[in-house]
């Protein structure tokens, strides 16, 4: 097993009494339309059940004198039916239901539109695999936005790739085999996804030129099939840069035209196109702020351009200045967000969606949520997550993020004085908007099983389960997961699911606990240790650390005042100590580090000691997972055992970098006397070696003394 069919195995079920259950299903499949999703709905209703349950399973067109499953939207099925009743479909909802007809048993999968067909189709698949009963069941997703970003570049590489070369993507132009792109938007479609933007967010200025866009549709008619709508990153720039004028501002007639003809073209090739994701006027990108404009003066230019299409702007609440002076106590970059955007809401066209960032940072492995999503009450918002493991560990680790994910979208804002949760308020229910959603940053690759650690392929399934459905529980997703691509051997799922689910806490003790960010080089590569790194750097991500405290005072009444961008009832927990939670003292307050905590340890003791349970804990994944060994195949089980070993190893080098970085700071002695002492530990540079020479290491922290061999 490579992984490559990734939870879409449909291996042949064994379980006699499972099979005796399935027994009765139809073998007829009846499709009434020929559309290219409708087609991929029969396809796979067929592909998935011959594959688990054996013998022939056929589509035809006419319903046949037998038992039958029946697709089609509600239109399509009065057609074959007359006499059919169904529930009030959303459009891309479905609804199974059996009907006896003539002494016939058909089974009905009606979907709002043909991808709401699909869903369904794919819902029963689940079921089956799962070994659940086939019941009536009607279903319809959260929100209409719900989208991955990928940030693969023209030349096939990836930012923050970590699984091999882009498939979309090689020396400057798409590929010419588009197989796995297919395989991709089967596997978005499978979890309920329906909106792919292709290229690097760090939009590459020739996105927008005529033989691009020409290549470019070619990966929309990959994705078409499986109900997957294609959207680019476009810069802002691109009128000047790509069109040739004079100016980019957005409210300067040419620019205006420009951007309407640009659009105009790309719904030529691309009728189903999604729209435009815009990253302006952060990192180096230029944007409105050239020109004094503002997000929403150039957001609404776009959107008008793409309205007569049905299409949608994305743009991208990450707008900070990446150069605060770090010698300003009040300089802040979690301020950012709010503070471009507030102002601005209510003057976004309906079709402009501001895509906002879990966290205020930067997908730290602790952040509270962004206050922006209550500041905007007149705008729509989708969340931005990262399923690509940047700080988290980089598909090297296991970190499962659906909890981290579902602590954001449960965290109450109290907007309002009222129940205002982050997935109610993306979903649009909060404030009554009309679109909004979920965007996640994928970073597949051409590795054979997509993200390279077989584990991290359940942030992707968790993620688009979670998009459709916010309320599903983290043990609902993981077990379905776990079922799908590792079998239902009781062993198996609660040994995986059990390892899964706790990863993201151990991942944070042994990196960053109490809200201090993931202590990792902040400019480059963000993985391993790097805590001089992630401190003073310029670039707004401190954790103040001096002799003395530790922690970023952000409170109203001393800090930067960034607490005071929440709702009242909320800000008013996070600024008081005695009320902040643990996990995010650190992100909120400035505290010796004899601070003690709600726990009744200090929080001295606590980063040490969260360190060593962190890495003790990864260092029971291997052999936890060696119980399965003979359960599962051998390939995916050497290559985990093998990515857990060195977790395990990893893991230490975290521990000891920052608790010496720690106790070097402090000064403060482990109460349990392991810092700093290694007895069984041989230095290198202690060795007599030839051809070696001992060297000081930079950041020292990253080795024992500081010191290594080259
Ligand atoms: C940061 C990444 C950087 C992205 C940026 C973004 O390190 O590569 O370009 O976010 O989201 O997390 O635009």
């Amino acid at each position: 097993e490579t992984g490559s069919a990734g939870w879409l195995r449909y291996s042949r079920i064994t379980d006699p009494s499972a099979l005796q259950q399935y027994r009765s299903l139809p073998r007829q499949i009846v499709r009434a339309d020929t559309s290219p999703v409708g087609q991929s709905a029969s396809g796979e209703l067929a592909r998935g059940l011959r594959s688990m349950l054996g013998g022939e399973f056929r589509v035809s067109s006419a319903l046949p004198d037998g038992d039958a499953f029946v697709l089609g939207t509600p239109q399509e099925l009065h057609h074959l039916l007359p006499q059919w009743r169904g529930p009030d479909l959303a459009e891309e909802g479905f609804a199974v239901s059996k009907l006896n007809e003539h002494g016939h048993r058909l089974w009905i999968v009606a979907g709002g539109s043909q991808r709401g067909e699909l869903y369904g189709v794919f819902h029963l698949l689940e079921q089956v695999a799962e070994l659940h009963e086939i019941a009536p069941d009607a279903e319809s997703p959260s929100a209409p936005i719900r989208w991955v970003n990928q940030w693969d570049n023209f030349d096939g590489s990836i930012e923050r790739g970590y699984a091999g070369r882009s498939i979309f993507f090689e020396g400057g132009h798409v590929r010419g085999d588009l197989t796995r792109v297919s395989e991709y938007g089967r596997l978005l479609a499978s979890v309920g996804l329906n909106g792919c933007t292709v290229n690097n967010v760090n939009s590459d200025l020739r996105t927008l030129q005529p033989e691009m866009l020409r290549e470019l549709a070619r990966i929309a008619d990959a994705l078409r099939p499986w109900g997957v709508r294609m959207s680019l990153s476009v810069d802002l720039s691109s009128p000047q840069a790509v069109g040739h004028l004079s100016t980019f501002d957005p409210l300067d007639p040419q620019v205006i035209a420009w951007w309407q003809q640009k659009t105009d073209e790309i719904y030529k090739l691309i009728p189903d196109f999604g729209g435009f994701v815009v990253k302006a006027d952060s990192e180096g990108r230029l944007g409105p702020s050239h020109y004094r404009r503002n997000p929403a003066q150039a957001a609404n230019v776009l959107a008008h351009a793409l309205l007569p299409h049905h299409g949608v702007v994305l743009y991208r609440g990450f707008v900070y200045n990446q150069h605060l002076d770090w010698h300003d106590l009040k300089a802040d970059r979690a301020r950012a967000g709010y503070d471009n955007f507030r102002a601005l809401d209510g003057k976004f066209e309906p079709n402009v969606v501001i895509q906002i960032k879990n966290g205020p940072i930067d997908f730290q492995v602790r952040e509270p949520v962004s206050p922006l999503f209550a500041a905007l009450q007149h705008t729509n918002q989708a969340i931005e997550l990262q399923v690509t493991q940047e700080y988290t560990g980089q598909q090297r680790h296991m970190v499962f993020l659906v909890p981290m994910w579902k602590t954001a979208l449960d965290t109450d804002m109290r907007a309002q004085n009222r129940s205002t949760p982050v997935k109610e308020i993306i979903e649009g229910k909060s404030f009554h908007r009309p679109l909004g959603g979920f965007v996640a940053v994928v970073n597949v690759g051409l590795d054979e099983n997509w993200l390279h650690h077989p584990m991290a392929m359940a942030n992707l399934y968790g993620y688009g389960k979670l998009a459709w459905d916010p309320d599903l529980t983290t043990d609902q997703i993981i077990d379905g997961w776990t079922r799908l691509t590792f079998g239902n051997n009781p062993k198996v799922v609660s040994t995986i699911d059990d390892l899964q689910r706790n990863s993201w806490h151990v991942y944070e003790e042994y990196t960053g606990p109490l809200g201090l960010g993931t202590l990792t080089d902040i400019i480059g590569i963000h993985y391993g240790p790097g805590i001089e790194s992630a401190e003073r750097n310029g670039w707004g991500q401190w954790i103040r650390a001096d002799h003395q405290g530790i922690g970023m005072d952000r409170t109203v009444a001393t800090g930067t005042g960034y607490i005071g961008q929440y709702p009242p009832e909320l800000a008013k927990i996070y600024e008081s100590l005695s009320t902040c939670p643990d996990e995010l003292l650190l992100f909120m307050h400035h505290v010796p580090y004899n601070y003690v905590l709600h726990s009744g340890k200090t929080v001295i003791q606590h980063v040490y000691d969260s360190h060593y349970d962190g890495a003790a804990a990864a260092a029971t994944y291997a052999p936890r997972w060696q119980t399965l060994h003979g359960l599962i195949d051998e390939e995916r089980y050497q290559r985990t055992l093998a990515l857990f070993e060195y977790q395990a190893g990893h893991a230490i080098v975290w521990r000891d970098a920052v608790s010496e970085w720690f106790l070097r700071m402090s000064g403060i002695a482990d109460a349990a006397g392991r810092v700093g002492h290694y007895p069984d530990r041989i230095e290198a540079e202690a060795m007599q070696s030839d051809g070696y020479t001992p060297v000081e290491v930079t950041p020292w922290e990253t080795a024992s003394g500081g010191k290594a061999v080259t």
